[in-house]
């Protein structure tokens, strides 16, 4: 790797305008802090919005150089852009939409424009900077166009983007007006991080529901390039907080505030003022355990730092007088001259002020009502080196995931706050110890670093993929000697796989018939004397018979139960039977009742499930429990299940097209041998050719074949080829 290009709206350092003079700080927030030391260590730069108007900017060069000094190029934005694009789309509608608020979203035309500008100004920006081996790392949903910019700009760079917030489900991400280009954007990568698996699935259900493209194994293949989508969850720079207990400074700040907070109990909380992260519906809760709980009057405090945010947007505005309404009233009613139940803090600490107050706390109530991943959660657990202390949070932060050990609650539920509070008030500390210990372990090693560099190996891991399927690719050279060699040939072999390979799939088997062309087409190749043209299908041999009943092609169906050879009758080769269907079916009809869009064909000698209208996350799903519970059901029935492009298929034993295909391999002296398939039924026919044979798998992904193509298109074109002029 050359260089790594981090790009995100912000860069870790800010350009803050005060009484007239501009002043250059650290940004604050979890990936500027988490990655600072990190991305200094490996020869990179971060490219970002400074925080000031580029006019400001010019006015100061040693800003300028000192940003540079400091590996960061920032990008030039107008005010009027941020404020369409930032306060417009990004947080009035991305990130309540993201975030499961739609009634809080909204949009317009014309921000959606600043967003495509901002988006270009930062592809221009990478573009102008790149150089032909640097890694380029995109963050977050401010950006969610520029991966499908750069691929337009520099079609062969490394390209990974990571997604900090959640990605919704379906069903919320339909309601944005503009989500194919979100989704088309995204695309444009290499690899599209999200912190958990659930957002890498909803991601992937919108892109096989909105754009029809569907995946297997997290991969996705868009325009002949391999994607994957998968889930790195972000971890915190664990020296950073584990060895902030120690410094001197934390230390002194430590012991002026129990100073201050004599011998009270401490419940923190740390955000940002947003209406995500559930703060009423926690001070509520808390109001009502002082209520139930005399006995905490008087001996806990509840540390409420709220840090500004959006301060332009309207909800932030409205929840920020909502919040100031109800610290007021908590601390009015349960308040004694002494003693206020709530400390209320709107502001920025210094990183001193937080690790203390992360070293003090006997709980941190952690109850977003949804949160990508929530560091904060992190970063308390592990300031507690002496292992005390009760994380409290909610199942519906990223976090949750990996913190199975915390009191985990519904963050809706205001019982479940309170009961969750008082257990964690009453938490015997052997017991705190006990779960602290298993969270600070998980949390040491798979820290921020290992996080970056697992996203970093993935997306080489991916580009190499790409590599690999490229070398395998069927180029133009490749396909001039295979044209070449088959016009030199008096005794040609062809055996073609049907769907997936001469035919797109449609949702329903029948509709996928054969075009004139290709008829046409297979017609003129099996006319000349010098070739044999084998169709080798899992079609039923009805089918077959009807579509090329007329031509001088041998015909397979079946995956090989049936064989017509050119000219014969239908034969099988082996005594079949389909007894076994009467008890399998039943199976089958109950998997049909419990996935809409699946339906059920049936074949002289085998039965398939297809599922490639249902629902693709529930269709995967059925499929692998149908495959474990047919697996258990054919013991001692001699049968088999074969799995195809989203379909399951049981069949007898023994049978494969494999062994059909040796039936014209084996004994005669070919001078060219060449097979297409798409799916794994086809593997079994790459498997018995001889080694010079021209294997050529259709669609991208792991094969026996020698070759790839990308099509059914590419693969007609190629038979056309071979097909003129001989
Ligand atoms: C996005 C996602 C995801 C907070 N108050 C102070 C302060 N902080 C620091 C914390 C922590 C960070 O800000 C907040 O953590 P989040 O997890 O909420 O991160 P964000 O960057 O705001 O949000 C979130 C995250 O990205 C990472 O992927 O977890 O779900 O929304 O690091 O320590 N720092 C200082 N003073 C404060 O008063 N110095």
């Amino acid at each position: 790797m050359d260089r790594l290009l981090i790009v995100s709206n912000r860069l870790p350092l800010t350009v803050q305008e005060r009484k007239g003079e501009l002043h250059v700080e650290p940004s604050v927030g979890g990936l500027a802090t988490g990655l600072s030391s990190w991305y200094k260590s490996c020869n990179s730069m971060w490219i970002g919005w400074a925080g000031i108007t580029p006019k400001k900017m010019k006015r100061e060069k040693d800003i300028m150089d000192r940003l540079l000094s400091e590996n960061c190029h920032p990008v030039s934005i107008s005010q009027q852009d941020i404020d369409a694009y930032y306060n417009g789309i990004c947080n009035r509608t991305i990130w309540p939409l993201f975030h499961y608020f739609p009634l809080y979203a909204q949009y317009s035309e014309d921000d959606w424009q600043a967003y495509r500008r901002v988006n270009t100004a930062f592809a221009n920006v990478v573009a102008g900077i790149a150089r032909p081996n640097d890694v380029i790392w995109v963050h977050d949903y401010h950006l969610m166009l520029l991966p499908r910019l750069l691929r337009e700009r520099l079609p062969k760079a490394t390209v990974g983007f990571f997604l900090h917030i959640p990605f919704p489900s379906f069903e919320i991400f339909r309601l944005l007006p503009s989500r194919e280009e979100v989704l088309e954007g995204l695309l444009g990568a290499d690899l599209v991080g999200f912190h958990t698996y659930d957002y890498t699935g909803h991601f992937l259900d919108s892109v096989h529901r909105l754009l029809g493209y569907d995946s297997a194994m997290g991969q996705v293949v868009v325009s002949g390039r391999t994607l994957r989508a998968d889930a790195f969850p972000m971890g915190i720079s664990h020296e950073h907080f584990s060895g902030a207990v120690g410094d001197v400074k934390t230390q002194a700040e430590r012991r002026r505030m129990r100073k201050k907070l004599g011998d009270c109990r401490v419940v923190l909380s740390v955000d940002r003022l947003d209406y995500t992260k559930g703060i009423p519906e926690r001070l509520e809760a808390y109001s009502e355990v002082l209520s139930r709980n005399p006995k905490y009057r008087g001996n806990v405090i509840f540390v409420l730092l709220v840090v500004p945010s959006r301060t332009r947007v309207e909800h932030y505005v409205r929840l920020k007088s909502q919040l100031d309404g109800l610290v007021g009233e908590i601390n009015g009613r349960h308040g004694t001259i002494g003693w206020m139940p709530i400390w209320y803090l709107y502001r920025s600490l210094p990183f001193h002020s937080l690790t203390a107050l992360y070293s003090l706390a006997d709980v941190a109530l952690i109850t977003p009502l949804r949160d990508g991943m929530n560091l904060v959660a992190k970063e308390y657990v592990t300031t507690r080196t002496d292992g005390k202390g009760v994380l409290i949070l909610s199942e519906t932060a990223g976090a949750a995931q990996e913190m199975g050990e915390a009191i985990m609650i519904n963050a809706s539920n205001q019982e479940e706050i309170i009961r969750a509070l008082e257990q964690a008030l009453e938490m015997p500390e052997q017991e705190q110890v006990r779960r602290n210990t298993i969270m600070q372990k998980r949390l040491r090693r798979y820290n921020v670093v290992r996080w970056a560099d697992e996203f970093m190996d993935r997306l080489a891991h991916t580009k190499k993929l790409q590599r690999d399927l490229a070398e395998k690719a069927l180029t133009a050279e490749m396909q001039r000697r295979l044209v070449n060699d088959f016009r030199d040939s008096d005794k040609s072999l062809l055996l073609l796989d049907y769907d997936g390979t001469l035919v797109s799939f449609s949702p329903r088997p029948e509709e996928s018939r054969p075009g004139a062309r290709l008829k046409g087409l297979l017609k003129k190749l099996a006319a000349d004397p010098r070739n044999e043209v084998v169709l080798i299908s899992g079609r039923d041999k009805r089918t077959l018979e009807r579509r090329f009943g007329s031509l001088k092609v041998a015909l397979v169906a079946e995956h090989g139960v049936w064989v017509r050879k050119k000219g014969g009758q239908w034969e099988t080769i082996d005594i079949l039977s389909g007894d076994w269907k009467e008890q399998i079916h039943p199976m089958l009809d109950l998997w049909v009742d419990r996935t809409p869009g699946s339906f059920i064909e049936e074949k002289d000698f085998s039965l398939v499930w297809h599922y490639r209208k249902a629902d693709a996350r529930l269709g995967e799903l059925r499929a692998r429990e149908l495959i474990n519970s047919l697996t258990s059901a054919i013991a001692g029935l001699n049968l088999q299940v074969l799995e195809g492009s989203k379909v399951v298929e049981v069949k007898n034993a023994g049978i494969n097209k494999g062994r059909a295909a040796l039936q014209w391999i084996a004994g005669v002296d070919w001078s060219f041998i060449m097979a297409m398939g798409d799916d794994t039924t086809d593997e079994d026919t790459f498997r018995v050719l001889p080694a010079t044979a021209w294997s050529i798998r259709v669609g991208v992904g792991a094969s026996a074949a020698r070759f790839n193509i990308s099509s059914p298109g590419d693969a007609i074109s190629l038979l056309t080829g071979m097909a003129s002029g001989r």
